[in-house]
């Protein structure tokens, strides 16, 4: 992409409506626009990285056995009415009529929809488990909408659902998730921690939140410090398998959310210097809640013995739109992002210093094909912008590496490379720069 004839509309200060740096730096690099409370235009930089996310999600699903599916945002009263959640939900609820005064609601989540769905197909015990997922808006009339889009109204979820014959069958649909989450998140170079939680309106006894440490984080959370050191399952992960340990693992040490917290329990277990009360983003949450709704909806599946039984189900939600703000708390500077490869909107940054030389525009050319055919996302830096101006806002966006190329360093056969995580510079051919860009992005997308 040609950085010309982009939409990249960035700002040199942050705005004062914004108050932590995911926020400012959100807006500050052109990646959203407000369009009401808790509402966000998504502009092309941001969807960028909205898209890198979801994928990452969406490939770690798929490999968890999850399949995809996508239900509409609005759905009917009606379907509400059979949970009992319709009047229960409350305010957090937007409701609609249509033009028939037909009671309507943006979906808040799909339990309901995604049991109306599996009742209507599954019959038998033969055909379970089913896990199934979809990526789509949800709305939330939050009371208190902030952070951007770390707590929207309107806001991007991957939100999965399990259907078991029993109970132990759906503490493995639990654990595979539980797995799936663990290597989603540090796909994007996030360490979550999973945290013992409440359940609120979605209901069940067994919940856990996935927590990224962050001092801006809305949770207090309270954890054993040897949580961020475990090792994630790795890509060769067998999700047929016995996924227990993992979940042993990781809950043998204490790790719980304010609401859960035992300030007995946590002394108790672990030692004084392992302690850690900190704040945190709950970038995914997973609940077990049984026949809560199967039961109501009689959602049911004939059993061995052609009896009806009541399907045991889960919710699994990932924060697709909110992780791009945490990735930002994670991963930034004064000067701005500093996107890990995997969620990168673009993996380099080519900046010319001076737009109309002909050698450095053929030079800058000949960077961009070259990258962008070893499947690399590059953006074009062609505008005539001032050398200063364009450094600052290269660092302001945050692509992984920079590809600096003027008239002074070609004249000695020389590019420059920055890479913005650590600042560090390197001077070498074109041909070397372009071999050592594509082999560094490559190694972080196998990461
Ligand atoms: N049905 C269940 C699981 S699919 C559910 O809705 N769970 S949830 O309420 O915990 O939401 C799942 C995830 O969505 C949260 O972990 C959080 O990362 C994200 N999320 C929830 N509310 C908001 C919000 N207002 N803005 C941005 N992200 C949100």
């Amino acid at each position: 992409m040609r950085l010309s004839r982009y939409y990249l509309p960035t700002l040199k200060e942050s705005p004062a409506e914004a108050q932590i740096a995911s926020h400012k730096l959100m807006l500050r690099a052109g990646m959203v626009r407000q369009q009401g409370a808790g509402i966000y235009a998504w502009l092309p930089f941001g969807h960028r990285l909205l898209k890198k996310i979801e994928q990452i999600v969406r490939e770690e699903q798929d490999r968890a056995g999850a399949v995809e599916l996508l239900m509409p945002t609005i759905q009917q009263a009606e379907l509400w009415r059979e949970s009992g959640r319709y009047d229960a939900y409350g305010k957090e609820m937007l409701r609609i009529t249509d033009r028939a005064d037909r009671e309507m609601l943006f979906g808040p989540t799909n339990e309901e929809m995604i049991t109306e769905i599996f009742r209507a197909g599954v019959r038998s015990y033969k055909d379970l488990p089913q896990l199934l997922y979809h990526i789509q808006w949800k709305f939330r009339d939050e009371i208190r909408p902030r952070f951007g889009v770390m707590r929207g109204r309107e806001f991007l979820m991957k939100d999965s659902y399990s259907f078991d014959i029993d109970a132990d069958a759906a503490r493995r649909s639990y654990q595979r998730m539980f797995a799936a989450y663990l290597r989603t998140f540090a796909r994007m170079g996030l360490t979550s921690i999973p945290m013992r939680a409440d359940t609120g309106p979605i209901g069940g006894d067994l919940s856990h939140e996935f927590i990224v440490l962050a001092e801006t984080g809305e949770s207090a959370v309270f954890c054993d410090r040897q949580l961020l050191d475990l090792e994630v399952p790795g890509a060769d992960l067998d999700f047929q398998g016995d996924l227990s340990p993992i979940m042993d693992r990781y809950t043998s040490y204490y790790a719980a959310t304010e609401e859960k917290h035992d300030p007995a329990e946590f002394e108790a277990r672990v030692i004084e210097g392992d302690r850690i009360a900190a704040r945190g983003i709950e970038v995914g949450h997973i609940f077990f809640f049984g026949d809560k709704y199967s039961t109501p909806m009689n959602a049911v599946v004939a059993g061995p013995d052609g009896k009806d039984i009541a399907v045991q189900m889960g919710s699994y939600g990932v924060g697709v739109s909110r992780l791009a703000g945490a990735l930002i708390e994670a991963f930034h500077d004064d000067a701005g992002c500093k996107w890990p490869i995997s969620v990168a909107p673009y993996h380099v940054g080519v900046v010319s210093l001076k737009a109309g030389d002909e050698a450095v525009e053929a030079a800058c050319q000949k960077a961009y094909d070259g990258l962008h055919s070893a499947g690399i996302d590059v953006l074009y830096d062609d505008t005539k912008a001032r050398p200063g101006e364009k450094f600052a806002r290269m660092d302001l966006i945050g692509l992984p590496f920079q590809l600096i190329i003027g008239p002074r360093g070609l004249a000695d056969g020389k590019v420059e490379v920055k890479r913005r995580a650590d600042g560090e510079r390197w001077d070498m051919s074109l041909e070397q720069a372009l071999d050592f860009i594509s082999a560094e992005v490559k190694a972080g997308l196998a990461a």
